[in-house]
């Protein structure tokens, strides 16, 4: 059974005027290696720490500014915002289509809040925490090109013509602003594109995108910003010491004008000065040691990297499903082909590469945790192709093999092919990755024996469940499998109002 929203009763939680506060006993274990008898053990101790959260109830009016808005994502997830937000509906040859957020965690799936006379209960994740609504959303951002949205979605040839149709009045007037453009980052193949670009050194590319964000939250009274990369795949950049290695050592860079600090870095520093959320969908190591200290520093949230939308979002479910049942794969090859912009774009080595690197490491966490399968340092073959084929467009095609030793020496061979257009994956995903970015900052919390409520790590780890590489705070463990990244998600927005984890154990059946 589904019901809309739902409220907490219970001591240990408060709904407020102004905020939620829960009280959260947290169950973990401390672990100890010691030596008894001449023998080291692992001693496992259960222990149950006391957590305060509190959640500002105040949904503020959200600007969303796009690196890359003229792209394939970030037209159709415009398109699809406005189109959702008017209630149109289109023709297509099988029916008549409304709008929908089906791929949105946040605005398409559902949470069980438990059991009533026998029957299971679900609501949706939204009602667990008050959130934007995306209907609510305000656009903006930046492209290299001069292409006003428009355009952009019919050059991306990824909605409905009916619908395009429909939608062209609302998006003619949407013109992303110039961007920073550096050929030394992406494919050569992009430079035609760079119609539209800000001048200046790299010093004053940031402070444009300072001025930018400042004047986008003034014209379209938005209450908070945050600024999502959408753009080009880029290279990685070389981290070097004195360069880019710290935070003194980036600024200091900036003012030299030096060459390998990035785009996408360069408007993460000014997002970082703004203490504005910046969110990196792109495989690239944007978020360089120096930035990444600058960030924490500075309390501002950074995430990333890398939409998991289709192929990878299967390989952390399949991979965590075979090892966790017993079973070793033991070669995986990751094929898929595509003809859009970012498939031109990843078909020179040094973009593909940036690829290759977030698509590899997605089943490390699952491999290391199956010692009884695995030796220690022992992996999968794991092989990634990309290849760019103009005529199939935005429908990308990805096929996946992966070989398992079964039961006495056997073997296991599971083919998959996907088709699907790349961009309605993703807009989904660059809708709760901002939606729970802003969310998470509005939640502070403090431990037993903290002194004062604090918020999340500004490295946010809570949205790794929709990013291909996790960025994690230095020290702190990478999650890949897909449920464990929603479960954590999930059981720390239950966290603040006060309910336990789902469990799944359903003792009083039992
Ligand atoms: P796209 O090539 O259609 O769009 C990128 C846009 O960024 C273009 O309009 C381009 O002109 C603009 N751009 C390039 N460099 C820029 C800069 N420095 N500043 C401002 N704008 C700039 O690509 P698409 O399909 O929209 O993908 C965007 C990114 O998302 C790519 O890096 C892709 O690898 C990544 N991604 C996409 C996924 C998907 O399922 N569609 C999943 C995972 C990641
Ligand atoms: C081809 O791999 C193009 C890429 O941008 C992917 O479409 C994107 O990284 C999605 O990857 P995945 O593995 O989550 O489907």
């Amino acid at each position: 059974m589904f019901v809309e929203k739902f409220r907490v009763e219970s001591p240990n939680v408060k709904y407020g005027e102004e905020e939620i506060e829960a009280v959260y006993h947290y169950e973990t274990t401390e672990l100890v290696h010691e030596s008894r008898d001449g023998a080291y053990h692992w001693i496992v101790r259960p222990k149950t720490v006391r957590y305060d959260f509190k959640t500002n109830t105040h949904v503020p009016k959200l600007g969303v500014m796009l690196v890359g808005w003229g792209g394939n994502n970030g037209s159709t997830l415009t398109a699809g915002v406005i189109a959702n937000r008017e209630g149109i509906s289109w023709a297509t040859k099988d029916k008549v289509q409304q709008a929908n957020y089906f791929g949105s965690l946040t605005q398409a799936s559902t949470i069980r809040v438990g059991s009533y006379n026998g029957e299971e209960i679900y609501a949706p994740f939204k009602s667990l925490l008050p959130m934007v609504n995306p209907d609510d959303v305000v656009f903006g951002g930046w492209d290299i090109s001069n292409m006003n949205l428009a355009d952009a979605m019919s050059r991306a040839k990824v909605l409905d013509i009916d619908l395009q149709k429909q939608l062209r009045p609302y998006m003619e007037s949407l013109v992303p602003l110039p961007g920073i453009f550096d050929p030394d980052f992406v494919a050569a193949n992009q430079a035609d594109r760079a119609n539209h670009v800000i001048k200046g050194t790299k010093k004053e590319q940031v402070q444009q995108i300072i001025k930018d964000i400042r004047e986008f939250k003034e014209k379209s009274k938005v209450d908070k910003v945050v600024v999502l990369w959408t753009a080009n795949t880029e290279r990685y950049s070389n981290v070097i010491v004195d360069l880019n290695d710290t935070m003194e050592n980036l600024m200091a860079s900036l003012e030299k004008n030096e060459a390998e600090i990035a785009p996408s870095t360069l408007y993460g520093i000014a997002c970082v000065l703004e203490n504005v959320p910046y969110i990196n969908g792109s495989p690239q190591n944007t978020f360089v040691p120096g930035l990444i200290e600058m960030a924490i520093q500075r309390n501002s949230l950074i995430g990333g990297d890398d939409f998991k939308s289709g192929q990878t979002k299967m390989k952390s479910v399949l991979v965590d499903f075979l090892v966790g049942a017993g079973i070793k794969p033991t070669s995986i090859v990751s094929y898929n082909h595509l003809g859009n912009n970012d498939g031109m774009n990843l078909s020179a080595p040094q973009t593909f590469r940036s690829k290759e690197i977030s698509k590899s490491n997605v089943v490390d966490d699952m491999v290391s945790s199956n010692g009884i399968l695995y030796e220690p340092g022992e992996h999968p073959d794991h092989v990634i192709v990309i290849k760019y084929v103009p005529y199939v467009g935005d429908s990308k095609r990805a096929m996946d093999e992966y070989t398992s030793e079964i039961f006495m020496g056997g073997k296991s061979t599971i083919v998959l092919h996907n088709t699907c257009e790349d961009s309605l994956l993703a807009a989904p995903i660059i809708l709760d990755l901002v939606l729970l970015a802003e969310l998470s900052t509005r939640i502070q919390l403090k431990a037993e024996g903290e002194g004062k409520f604090h918020s999340f790590h500004p490295v946010s780890t809570i949205l790794s469940y929709l990013t291909k590489a996790p960025l994690v705070p230095p020290g702190t463990p990478v999650v890949n499998a897909l449920s464990k990244q929603r479960a954590m998600l999930e059981n720390i927005l239950r966290a603040c109002i006060g309910l336990a984890p789902e469990n799944n154990m359903n003792l009083e059946y039992k």
